[in-house]
């Protein structure tokens, strides 16, 4: 069987990779959309094949995220609502770059041993979104291709059944969705089990549901302008509107940068990333009073960062501020409600060293209550998320603002068990974990989230930046001719390979009062990235050019 299935895929011709291999990174897979054909062709077959394996409905995203309008990409959501386990990305990128027959059947067999056991009387079910990218309809159409060659009723038989009775693949096509809502939709269905997919609808009304809980009898008028850096999020924030309108729920989501004009402007000059990387205001800022509220989600609103302008400067409340909110309000929570309950804040290399000791600070405060650590990781999120996995509440945020809090179910239990008894403080946390995306960062739910704890704790956006002040940093790209040729340790904050690239950081940082400085490959774009932290900005600079120069 795995035979016929590579025949079929190879009919469809081989990658156009131009040489090049492609590998399903940290973000899935992400080229120019021109070499993405026989590529998204293929990811089709492989989210099929996991569907088919875990028996489980599992989704795909045609998304590029942050990256120009000319890429894409897509990022496979697993049976858990989470990102794909790492051995099918090395499935996926396995399939992805074979040209031959035998050996695509040899990888299936190899990734899948039970593929030809299971196939029979099997099937499959992918939940399918996209962005708002001009080659996105053409490559979800690719995608859905590969899903249903899979289950095909070639001359009357279907591929994964000896005589066919059962169902083959099956697609269910969400349209333009942001990433997030594919992950709540692929794990709702697989919680409810009955082979739905609950509508979307249901994503807006479990967020209303549980603001109304956080809320109370709290009377509102919060207003957030929201720049959706003319991506998906755009659709969201107008239904999330909606939703809370008919909620009357005292927020609302003002979006700019919708993108209603030219697509090549998406992510342009606007977005989480741009505002993040560059800490310049977006494109589009609307004319606005002195007080008022920004937000920038990222292309397919997986990512969210606040700011606000002092003096027309941007004041940013990244991915590191959020989690310290976060991080602070659950501890007060955990305190009042006694549960015992532990917390574990997870970062990354990336994160402001001034972020990793205010969260220190607070975890040390609550030790009575709270058992906490603050932990690094590897970049890309689906390394945040496991290591949350460890504790009884994970926050995880990377500086960039992708990131969420995830909940054990044995702490879901604990709080629901304190909540029916009454308490008030298990009955907030247990509408905080339902408010909040539990498979993935999710722009909107972040959003929803920082709004009702800035809200219901009185604290305004000058207070929460003032929760502890950034070490001047910066980060760089640096062109080189293999950017693989670099190996670092897990945490990526050193360099093992070249040895002498290390020594030449160790010197410079040696020179520098609070110095900081690492080297990592991208894993989603073809640079080396540079990060440098000193006590003045001019030094935070000098240190990463200094670097930079060692790497090229
Ligand atoms: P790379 O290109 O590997 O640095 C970037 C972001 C990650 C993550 C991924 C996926 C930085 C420094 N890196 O990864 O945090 O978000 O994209 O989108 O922001």
């Amino acid at each position: 069987m795995s035979k016929a299935l590579a025949s079929a895929i190879l009919q469809k011709g081989p990658p156009a990779l131009s040489g090049k291999t492609i590998t399903y990174g940290t973000a899935g897979f992400r080229a120019n959309a021109d070499m993405l054909e026989c590529v998204m062709f293929r990811v089709g077959v492989v989210a099929a094949l996991r569907s088919l394996q875990t028996h489980k409905m599992v989704g795909v995203m045609v998304t590029a995220s942050h990256n120009p309008a000319a890429d894409n990409g897509s990022k496979i959501v697993d049976q858990d609502g989470g990102m794909l386990v790492h051995e099918w990305e090395v499935f996926a990128t396995r399939l992805a770059n074979s040209t031959d027959e035998a050996d695509m059947s040899s990888t299936i067999d190899s990734f899948y041993p039970d593929f030809n056991s299971q196939a029979a009387g099997g099937s499959a079910t992918v939940v399918l979104g996209r962005d708002t990218r001009v080659s996105s309809p053409k490559l979800a159409e690719l995608v859905k291709q590969g899903i249903l060659t899979c289950g095909d009723r070639g001359g009357g038989v279907c591929r994964w059944h000896d005589t066919c009775g059962g169902e083959g693949a099956k697609v269910v096509d969400l349209g333009i969705v942001t990433t997030p809502q594919v992950h709540w939709a692929v794990l709702r269905a697989n919680q409810k089990g009955d082979g739905q997919v609950p509508p979307l609808q249901g994503y807006y009304e479990e967020h209303a549901q549980a603001l109304k809980v956080l809320l109370g009898s709290k009377q509102t008028n919060v207003k957030f302008h929201v720049d959706c850096a003319n991506g998906v999020g755009a659709k969201a924030v107008e239904e999330m509107n909606k939703t809370l309108s008919e909620h009357s729920i005292g927020f609302s989501l003002v979006p700019f940068n919708v993108g209603d004009g030219d697509p090549e402007l998406l992510n342009e000059g606007c977005g989480a990333e741009h505002v993040q990387k560059s800490r310049k205001l977006p494109s589009g800022v609307p004319a606005s009073g002195g007080n008022d509220k920004f937000a920038s989600f990222d292309g397919d609103a997986d990512r969210v960062v606040v700011w606000y302008k002092k003096d027309s400067n941007l004041v940013l409340l990244d991915g590191d501020k959020i989690a310290a909110l976060f991080s602070v309000y659950l501890c007060h929570l955990l305190d009042a409600s006694k549960l015992k309950l532990s917390l574990g804040i997870v970062q990354t290399a990336y994160a402001n060293g001034s972020s990793t000791s205010f969260m220190s600070s607070v975890l040390a405060k609550h030790k009575e209550n709270v058992t906490g650590e603050v932990s690094c990781v590897a970049t890309g999120v689906k390394h945040l998320h496991h290591q949350a996995l460890h504790y009884d509440i994970g926050v995880y945020f990377e500086a960039n603002g992708h990131g969420t809090v995830i909940f054990s179910d044995s702490a879901r239990s604990k709080i629901e068990e304190r909540s029916r008894g009454g308490d008030a403080a298990a009955q907030t946390l247990h509408a905080f974990a339902s408010l909040i995306n539990p498979a993935i960062g999710d722009a909107l739910s972040d959003l929803l989230a920082v709004m009702v704890v800035l809200e219901v704790e009185g604290i305004s956006l000058e207070q929460w930046a003032g929760y502890y002040e950034d070490l001047p940093s910066i980060m760089t790209k640096v062109l080189v001719k293999d950017r693989n040729a670099i190996k670092t340790t897990k945490d990526e904050q050193r360099v093992t390979e070249p040895k002498e690239l290390q020594d030449a950081v160790d010197a410079a940082v040696s020179k520098v009062e609070q110095g900081r400085c690492f080297v990592r490959p991208s894993g989603t774009e073809d640079c080396v990235r540079v990060y440098a932290e000193a006590g003045k900005q001019e030094t935070a600079n000098k240190l990463a050019e200094d670097v930079g120069t060692d790497i090229t």
